[in-house]
């Protein structure tokens, strides 16, 4: 029996300098509530991507349910189905009315082209998905929301260690949210960051993710709890430093896997990297697969791989839309996200995923092409 091939594997750092935090816990007798290693963290995010404020959460998903809430919105919220169900979860558990867009088949991020028809007067909000880090189309969507008055929130939880432009891709829109979850590219175990430049969301953040609580005598808003603890912060402190290696190492495996599926029937390769001035993190390696050429459907050949031990996932079937908790919010307008999301299949990537294994993967999947 061949060793089971998973779609992706956390990055674990040197296990030294992971204990030489765990000392510093001991040692401070601190294990969460902002201790002296979230805060070390935080300050390192602001430092590696250039970002005026960040806040740290015990997940990405609370993050972002925090930006929403943090930034007093109310209404509608324009995003795209063709996400991990938390960005659209965040939206309605706020209160909010998620409204579809469809994506680009280029890059399957929201089609800027098609937001403008959807905006009516209760419209708040803009939230778009770096989906895979594949970067969204980020001046027009400020030109759209500064034209409409909207807020510009990114969900960039595949997205950290991207530029463009020269500056970190968390740093455009009002907020930004990244996730440091296992399956990242760079992971805090579970936790997740918000990257902006007001002022004043800083302090409303930091109040929504611990309570509400101003002070001793004081709770100013209704807040939960959502804050990183110590050890999330020293493994995200561990695993930063690792991040560029990382993403260097997923360049390869892209590399050969373009190699070896480039130009095969039915199946297509993304190459967001070509956009001028963006610099990629290779943190997933997506293709579509059209069964009208490859011979074979995408499920088949999902199937067919799991028994072969490789366990390919089908981010994100079915799409929000086709969900039976968000069906009634289909608008039938997102046509090119459901096609998508009936062909897409992630491959296994991650760092250490050896050439050999990138290779059994094009094997067992190429076997499947009729
Ligand atoms: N927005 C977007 C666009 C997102 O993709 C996500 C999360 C969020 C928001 C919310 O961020 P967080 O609140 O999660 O920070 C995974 C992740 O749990 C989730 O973080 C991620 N997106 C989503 C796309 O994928 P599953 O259900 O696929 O996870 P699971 O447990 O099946 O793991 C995937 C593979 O990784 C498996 O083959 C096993 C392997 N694995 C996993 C873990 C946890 C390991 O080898 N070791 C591990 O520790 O959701």
């Amino acid at each position: 029996m061949e060793k089971k091939i998973l779609v992706t594997q956390p990055h674990l750092p040197d296990r030294e300098r992971f204990d030489h935090y765990v000392d510093q816990i001991w040692k401070n007798k601190w294990l969460t509530n902002d201790g002296e290693l979230t805060r070390a963290f935080s300050e390192a995010l602001r430092t590696k991507t250039g970002a005026a404020y960040t806040t740290l959460f015990v997940n990405g998903h609370l993050a972002l349910e925090t930006a929403l809430q943090g930034m007093a919105l109310s209404g509608e919220v324009i995003t795209t189905p063709y996400t991990f169900v938390s960005t659209v979860n965040a939206i309605v558990r706020s209160g909010l009315t998620p409204v579809f867009c469809d994506i680009k088949e280029s890059n399957l991020t929201i089609d800027e082209s098609k937001i403008e028809r959807l905006i009516t007067e209760k419209t708040c909000a803009i939230l778009p998905v770096h989906v895979y880090g594949h970067c969204c189309n980020v001046e027009r969507l400020q030109k759209i929301a500064d034209k409409h008055g909207l807020k510009l929130i990114y969900d960039a939880a595949h997205a950290f260690g991207e530029t463009l432009g020269g500056k970190s891709l968390v740093t455009y829109g009002d907020v930004s949210m990244v996730s440091f979850h296992a399956t990242k590219i760079m992971n805090s175990i579970e936790g997740g960051a918000l990257f902006f430049r007001d002022a004043e969301l800083e302090k409303r953040f930091c109040l929504l993710r611990n309570f509400g609580i101003e002070d001793e005598n004081q709770i100013s808003c209704i807040g939960g709890n959502a804050k990183m603890n110590e050890f999330q912060a020293a493994m995200g402190l561990c695993n930063l430093p690792d991040l560029e290696k990382s993403i260097e190492k997923r360049k390869r495996i892209t590399d050969h896997y373009r190699a070896r599926l480039e130009g095969k029937r039915g199946i297509h390769c993304f190459h967001p990297e070509q956009t001028a001035d963006f610099k990629y993190n290779y943190s997933y390696m997506a293709i579509l697969l059209d069964e009208r050429d490859f011979g074979a459907t995408r499920d088949s050949v999902y199937k067919a791989m799991k028994a072969d031990e490789i366990y390919t996932r089908r981010y994100f079937y079915p799409v929000v839309t086709s969900t039976a908790a968000y069906k009634s919010f289909d608008s039938g307008r997102t046509e090119i996200a459901k096609w998508a999301g009936d062909h897409i299949l992630c491959l296994p990537d991650y760092d250490n995923l050896s050439e050999n294994d990138v290779d059994r993967v094009c094997d067992a999947l190429l076997k499947q092409q009729r």
